[in-house]
C-alpha cells in the first residue's frame, strides 16, 4: 500500500534530493485536508452499518435481484453482497485517509472482476450499488469529504467496468 507521503518522498529519495516545489505543494494540500479526512473516517466508521443498509435500500432491495433466480437470493448470497459492500466502504475509507488508491487495487480489485464473472455476480447492479453508496456517504460526511470518497468509490467502479 502507498499513501500520499510515500508517493512523494520515494521518488525524491531515489534521486537523492530534498522535496521541493510541486512535491511540497502536494504534501501541504494533503496535510491541510487531514482534519477533514479523519473526521469523515470517524463519521463513516460510526455509521457504517446504516450506510450499507441505506445503500442497499436505494439500489438493490426492490428489484428482481433479491427474488428467487436473482444473484442476491437466497440469504447466503444476500449476506455475501452486504459483506462485499462493507469491504468497498472500508477500503475506500482507507484510501481516502491515505489519499491514494493503491490499497484498492491491491486488496479489493485484484482479480475481483474474474471472481464475479465466474460466480455470476452481475457487474451492473454492483456498480449501481456503489453509485448509491456515493450519495449516501456524501449525505453523512458533507460535500468536501464526499467528493474525496467519490474519487475512491469511482475507482472501484472503474476497476469493475
Ligand atoms: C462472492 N465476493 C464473493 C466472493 C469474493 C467476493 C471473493 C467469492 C467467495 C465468497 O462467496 O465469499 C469479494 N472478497 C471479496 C472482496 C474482497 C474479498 C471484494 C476484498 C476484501 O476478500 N451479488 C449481487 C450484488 C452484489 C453481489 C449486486 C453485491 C453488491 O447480486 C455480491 N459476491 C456477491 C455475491 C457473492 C459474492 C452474491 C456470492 C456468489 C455465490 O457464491 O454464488
Amino acid at each position: 500500500m502507498q499513501d500520499t507521503i510515500t508517493s512523494v518522498i520515494n521518488p525524491a529519495d531515489e534521486k537523492g534530493q530534498y522535496l521541493e516545489g510541486e512535491a511540497l505543494n502536494t504534501l501541504k494540500k494533503y496535510f491541510d485536508s487531514g482534519t477533514v479526512r479523519v473526521k469523515a473516517a470517524t463519521q463513516i466508521s460510526s455509521s457504517a452499518a446504516s450506510i450499507i443498509s441505506e445503500t442497499v435500500e436505494k439500489s438493490l432491495l426492490y428489484g428482481d435481484i433479491t427474488l428467487p433466480g436473482g444473484n442476491m437470493y437466497p440469504t447466503r448470497r444476500y449476506a455475501a453482497c452486504l459483506r462485499d459492500l462493507t469491504y468497498f466502504l472500508r477500503y475506500a475509507t482507507y484510501a481516502m485517509l491515505a489519499a491514494d488508491s493503491s490499497i484498492l487495487d491491491e486488496r479489493v480489485l485484484n482479480g475481483l472482476k474474474d471472481t464475479y464473472s465466474s460466480l455470476g455476480v452481475p457487474i451492473e447492479p454492483t456498480i449501481q450499488a456503489v453509485q448509491a453508496m456515493k450519495e449516501v456517504v456524501t449525505q453523512r460526511v458533507g460535500t468536501e469529504a464526499g467528493q474525496e470518497m467519490d474519487t475512491y468509490l469511482d475507482h472501484i467502479v472503474s476497476g469493475l467496468s
